[in-house]
């Protein structure tokens, strides 16, 4: 999948235009990467490229430009699908971003297939792009909702999911990797457990994307949704993975140009998947630089970034932890480079506020994860999320500046 090239990370950080200026005076920090990632040059180049050179609608024409256009989505598709490792290139679907692709499957799925008194189980640690969809299909269909709950160090309780799974379980939708507090859920064994209930299983990747290897064939799952704007490639498109067999079963999400083999006003047979699930003309452009993306990670290789972000994550353990009044969040034995935080008497919104104006970019709040906030009682937390151009220098600044903030809040 992955070949690594002997790099640095001051390399790496040359790639990045938008990492080389100045923040209210003060280098920039970029820290709120769990939101969005910066892009490399070849994402840019790849974007302006296409619109210089090859812009186009796809698929339907058949000029020289139309052909370029539809050749640049489909190889796409073909990166995405080795990316993941997935059986057949069909079993690929683009999408908005994670959040479509979820609610692809809750309404294309789950709607067909779930009846009252069917149960979903999704867990304490999801983003609400994972929790609001089901609530909905809930609306429609009747159906349960069960929660895995979490220890206090952030990890999912696998006894408990043990004891929610049953007959009645019809969808298993879990998070790969937590925003919020950037555990790594055991997704393999998850699964297991669904499919010997006999339920279906989507695994929201959206944080995991950037950070771990993705084998959809590995773990088993049935669905996958990730974003491309994670993962160092433009906002507006992600990518949904499902089993052939289980697309095929599934009714169209949304109904348009593409999607269709006839129309007549009597009936409409549907084309074959992926394009039944691709209603209308799609982002083209950032699909296509979204393959830079793919191309970037891999020729870094999840090994050094890795290597990398846990040199970082420690460094984060050892320098943030002496800060007065600092309580983390989420102590998963696996972890991402996400470090969650509250520090006492002051709240996160003036952590932030206080980085900003010192050139430190990171995100404050619930993260889109309310019902985990509930869970430790609290608003929200400041969360620095750190990705392969960040350096333990920046790690330092960022301490230093705490304990000036900490330092002016108790005068
Ligand atoms: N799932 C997880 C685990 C996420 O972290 C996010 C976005 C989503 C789903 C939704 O992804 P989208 O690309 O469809 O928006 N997470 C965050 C975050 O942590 N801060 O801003 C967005």
């Amino acid at each position: 999948m992955s070949t690594a090239v002997s790099t640095s990370v001051e390399q790496i950080r040359k790639e990045f235009p938008v990492l080389h200026q100045e923040v209210n005076g003060k280098p920039l920090i970029y820290f709120d990467n769990a939101a969005t990632a910066q892009k490399p040059k070849a994402v840019l180049d790849a974007l302006s490229y296409y619109y210089e050179h090859d812009n186009a609608n796809i698929h339907r024409g058949i000029h020289t430009l139309a052909e370029r256009a539809t050749s640049a989505y489909e190889d796409t598709r073909k990166a995405t699908s080795r990316f993941v490792n997935s059986n057949e290139v069909e079993e690929i679907i683009f999408t908005k971003g994670t959040t479509e692709g979820i609610n692809l499957v809750a309404q294309a799925y789950g709607r067909k297939f779930l009846k009252p008194g069917d149960e979903i189980i999704i867990s304490h640690l999801e983003h609400h792009s994972n929790i609001v969809p089901w609530q909905i299909l809930r609306e429609q269909t009747g159906a349960v909702i069960k929660v895995i709950p979490i220890n206090d160090k952030g990890e999912l309780i696998i006894d408990a999911y043990r004891e929610l799974l049953s007959g009645k379980t019809k969808i298993v939708a879990v998070n790969y990797i937590s925003n919020s507090l950037g555990t790594v859920n055991p997704v393999k064994e998850i699964i297991a457990m669904a499919h010997e209930v006999g339920a279906v299983t989507l695994i929201d990747a959206a944080q995991a994307a950037p950070h771990h290897p993705i084998d959809v064939q590995g773990i088993d799952c049935d669905f996958l949704a990730f974003s491309a704007h994670k993962m160092y490639g433009p906002t507006g498109v992600g990518a949904l993975y499902g089993k052939r067999r289980l697309l095929e079963s599934m009714d169209p999400y949304q109904g348009g140009g593409e999607m269709i083999k006839d129309v007549t006003f009597e009936k409409t047979t549907y084309n074959e998947i992926p394009y039944k699930f691709e209603a209308g003309t799609p982002n083209i452009a950032d699909v296509v630089a979204f393959k830079a993306a793919i191309d970037f990670i891999e020729s870094i290789g999840y090994s050094f970034i890795h290597e990398h972000e846990e040199r970082l994550l420690n460094h984060a353990n050892k320098v943030l932890m002496d800060i007065p009044g600092m309580t983390p969040f989420g102590q998963a034995r696996e972890k991402t480079s996400v470090f969650s935080f509250n520090i006492e008497g002051i709240h996160p919104f003036d952590i932030g506020m206080w980085l900003d104006a010192k050139g430190i970019a990171v995100r404050t709040g619930h993260h889109c994860t309310q019902p985990l906030m509930d869970w430790f009682k609290i608003e929200g937390t400041v969360r620095a999320s750190m990705a392969i151009y960040n350096t333990t220098d920046e790690l330092d600044t960022f301490a230093a500046a705490l304990k000036d903030i900490v330092k002016k809040f108790k005068k």
